[in-house]
């Protein structure tokens, strides 16, 4: 981890922009629960969780934060913190039970009455479409292999915009694709449990962009052009070993777009394949030497649906993986960590600088104001004997990432937005409840929320725009 790169005069290095948002995001499936009730039809996630062995201690999603019935009171909490804008996600098979045809109405109501009480608690609604929880009625007919699924997400899309439309600007169409297709599709380890050979993750994969260009065409068409429009990929930077030699960083950028950077995971996880055909219209070239089934299921009309112009650039982030410059072909090669390198409690290690690269790197390639939809740490939160909980290596943490966001704002990055995962602690997916995000703890045998120190702390940082991140 780097020191940071400020300490007195911090005003002098960091910069948030006077309309910046605040805010914290949210999953319908890591919070809702009630996942069988006022008819909405069970998700991938629920029918993967009730699998034995599938995910830690055998827990599941099915009450979760019980959000579906303590909205209000959340959105009091969020009140409370002075948050400026909420991102959670919309249940597919809460509003389409079987993921196309018969609407449940009262599954619309429930996303309906949420935006209503957000707006005149003065929040603005972020709503993202898929946030991995698949009708489990889709996935039966073959899910995202099914080249029929772009379709049935337009229609969805139009159920949802019909309804929200009027109220909504912002609308994020998938969070992190990279992700959910490569544990779910390829290792097997999240919903739906499958592993796929790379090509058919890759037909997978086109499928997913182009249901996201259908999306957006969807809603421009519904919702016209006040409405704005982006997606949230996954991204593991690439950093420099050494912030001040131009060689490194040079390399760290190459590898961060190249895509045989695979950070910790598997080819598809760089997010050049999803955000270089959504922003250019154009797969990396080695998708086709790669993957030459590829020619079978990418049609030369596909490329245009899918290459919508988009308003932002919304990314998810949480640690990078640290390269320097090297005399090979690629021009880089990995550093391995150092001994006793920090983490968080998921084993994650702590790299802020990649709020700052990052950010400024994407701008130059794609062009597009910023926001950050996810980053935070788990940590091993408890009510302390004083009923408080003293999450302050959250704060620490949430202090250098945003002061690196901040550096990248100083550095006329457009900066938009930051979302603090997570609102509450929740769901977290193949690890069960065993990970604490939250800003706010909550007991899952009592639904009872309290306040984390970070959340008081949160508070300051928004109320001062950023100016208390000292
Ligand atoms: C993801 C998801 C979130 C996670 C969070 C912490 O990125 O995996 O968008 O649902 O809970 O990132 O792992």
């Amino acid at each position: 981890m780097n020191e940071p790169v400020m300490n007195t005069e911090l005003s002098a290095f960091i910069m948030f922009p006077k309309k910046f948002l605040w805010g914290a995001a949210t999953s319908a499936a890591q919070i809702e629960g009630a996942w069988d009730e006022d008819g909405r039809g069970p998700s991938i996630w629920d029918t993967f969780a009730s699998e034995p062995g599938n995910v830690r201690n055998d827990e599941t999603p099915s009450i979760s934060c019980d959000f579906y019935h303590h909205w209000k009171k959340d959105i009091a909490l969020m009140q409370k913190i002075g948050l400026q804008a909420f991102r959670f996600s919309i249940s597919w098979s809460r509003v389409l039970p079987e993921g196309k045809g018969e609407i449940n109405t009262k599954g619309l109501d429930f996303y309906d009455n949420l935006v209503d009480e957000l707006l005149k608690a003065g929040i603005q609604p972020f709503p993202t479409l898929f946030h991995w929880d698949l009708p489990k009625a889709i996935h039966d007919e073959g899910g995202w292999q099914n080249r029929g699924i772009a379709e049935w997400f337009a229609e969805y899309t139009g159920v949802v915009a019909d309804r929200l439309g009027d109220r909504v600007s912002h609308w994020i169409t998938f969070n992190e694709p990279q992700i959910f297709l490569g544990f779910g599709y390829s290792k097997g380890n999240h919903a739906p449990g499958q592993q796929l050979p790379e090509s058919k993750v890759f037909r997978c994969a086109h499928h997913v962009n182009l249901a996201h260009g259908r999306a957006v065409q969807v809603l421009r068409e519904k919702v016209g052009e006040k409405s704005q429009i982006g997606f949230t990929p996954f991204h593991q930077f690439a950093l420099p070993e050494n912030p001040k030699a131009t060689q490194h960083i040079a390399a760290a950028k190459k590898a961060s777009f190249d895509p045989h950077w695979t950070g910790d995971h598997e080819t598809f996880f760089n997010s050049c394949w999803w955000s270089d055909p959504i922003f250019t219209g154009k797969y990396p070239r080695t998708l086709f030497e790669h993957v030459p089934e590829a020619e079978d299921f990418i049609e030369a009309k596909d490329m245009k649906v899918i290459n919508q112009p988009l308003d932002f650039y919304g990314f998810n982030y949480y640690f990078g993986k640290t390269v320097r410059s090297a005399d090979n072909e690629q021009g880089w090669e990995e550093v391995p960590p150092k001994p006793g390198e920090p983490t968080t409690a998921f084993n994650w290690p702590i790299h802020p600088e990649g709020l700052y690269w990052g950010p400024k790197w994407l701008y130059e390639r794609y062009k597009l104001p910023l926001y950050v939809f996810e980053n935070g740490m788990s940590s091993t939160d408890w009510i302390a004997l004083d009923g408080k909980v003293h999450d302050t290596n959250r704060i620490d943490f949430l202090t250098r990432y945003l002061r690196e966001f901040g550096r990248a704002g100083k550095a006329k990055v457009p900066i938009a937005g930051y979302f603090q995962w997570s609102l509450l602690d929740n769901y977290e997916w193949a690890e069960g409840y065993n990970e604490r995000f939250g800003l706010i703890h909550v007991d899952f045998e009592t639904q009872k929320r309290t306040l984390k120190e970070s959340a008081h702390w949160y508070a300051e940082v928004i109320k001062t725009n950023g100016k208390s991140l000292k």
